[in-house]
């Protein structure tokens, strides 16, 4: 089938409440939505770039950009996601722009063939636990309450983010409340590795990991680190692909993964990471980027894989929006079902999209 065009949509979309990591406070999120237009009908796809360049190089306005003036002309009106990968590849970098698009055609080709994205990935589970990452906050006492909430609405896995100055003691106030509870930590390259002695006094918290403690191009500094603590280092921001994850795992780096569609360039390129842990005896987990509920089907599908073996940063809808622009996911017994249907199996509700819409540009391909 031809492609016809891609429609870029830009959202607004209120967060219930502030989300404080070590690179800065969001409150809403500009969201980047595609949707593929064909010949065989439509599929959508969600860019997880920020507003800015602070988690990736990556933000909303450079990747509508890439997608415009280098992703489209390459695909010409091909609309096959195997295709467009090949298509993509002389254009360095820029892997949540190609996933946006990646999946906006992968979801088209799936819709066609009454295919789910679980049962095209290779799903074994129907329905994937849940953890909840809690940001920074200004007191321990606040992210007590926090955290007891999460916990009483069944999240199965609590991941606190942290900083200099924001680790040992709110790592400690929420382990002395909750003995049992599985624990970990991110702290988005905020630490050197002159922190190491410091990150040790993490170790009797009986943490699941430690994730992406350094900056992003230090795998050499993540193995040092990981002989240096107890806790398992697992990289999120550095794995860009399954080549790095190999390379970053073989050197000592990690000895879990984060795995993000949009940061390794899409979800044929996730599940080749998955694929190449799973190789090396490391288990996954299926990290977030405050995705809306389109974004959120194809990570939970994805999660459905047999080396996701941790709880992933796939929460429930209401953990982040008021109102979603899909059905929302909730947490049904710490777990959220994977969807069945053709492609990511939801759609946005096209009243709700209209009312969060900033801008729509029609390109034709
Ligand atoms: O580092 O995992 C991260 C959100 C935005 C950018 C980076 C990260 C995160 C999260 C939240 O931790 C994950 C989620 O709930 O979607
Ligand atoms: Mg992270």
């Amino acid at each position: 089938t031809e492609l016809e065009g891609l429609e870029l949509r830009w959202i607004d979309i209120p967060l219930v409440s502030p989300f404080r990591t070590s690179f800065g406070t969001e409150t809403a999120r500009r969201v980047l939505l595609v949707r593929a237009v064909t010949g065989d009908g439509e599929g959508w796809g969600e860019c997880v770039a920020m507003d800015e360049p602070v988690y990736s190089a990556e933000y909303v306005e450079g990747a509508a950009q890439v997608i415009r003036d280098f992703l489209l002309p390459r695909l010409g009106r091909g609309a096959d996601p195997w295709k467009a990968e090949e298509a993509f590849r002389p254009v360095h970098g820029h892997p949540m722009a190609k996933a946006a698009v990646g999946a906006a055609l992968l979801d088209v080709w799936l819709r066609a063939r009454d295919t789910s994205f679980g049962e095209f990935l290779g799903a074994v589970r129907p329905a994937v636990p849940s953890g909840v990452s809690v940001g920074i906050m200004d007191s321990v006492p606040e992210l007590l309450d926090a955290v007891d909430g999460y916990v009483a609405e069944g999240y199965r896995r609590i991941k606190l983010k942290i900083e200099p100055g924001w680790d040992v003691a709110p790592v400690r106030a929420v382990r002395e409340r909750h003995p049992d509870l599985p624990l970990q930590v991110d702290a988005n390259t905020a630490y050197t590795l002159a922190d190491a002695r410091h990150l040790a006094r993490l170790d009797p918290f009986d943490l699941l990991l430690i994730e992406q403690p350094l900056p992003e191009d230090d795998i050499a500094g993540h193995a040092a680190l990981a002989r240096l603590v107890a806790t398992p280092i697992c990289l999120d921001e550095s794995i860009t692909s399954a080549a790095i994850a190999a390379d970053a795992i073989v050197r000592g780096a990690t000895s879990v993964v984060n795995i993000k569609p949009g940061r390794v360039g899409g979800f044929l390129e996730a599940r080749r990471v998955h694929d190449v842990c799973a190789a090396h005896g490391v288990p996954v987990w299926c990290g977030g980027m405050l995705e809306t509920g389109i974004g959120r089907a194809a990570n939970v599908a994805l999660a459905a894989l047999p080396n996701f073996t941790l709880p992933g940063d796939t929460s429930a809808s209401s953990r982040y929006f008021a109102t979603d622009v899909t059905e929302p996911f909730v947490l049904e017994d710490g777990a959220l079902l994977v969807p069945t249907g053709p492609g990511i199996g939801v759609a946005p509700d096209e009243a709700v999209l209209r009312a969060l819409t900033v801008r729509t540009e029609f390109l034709p391909a």
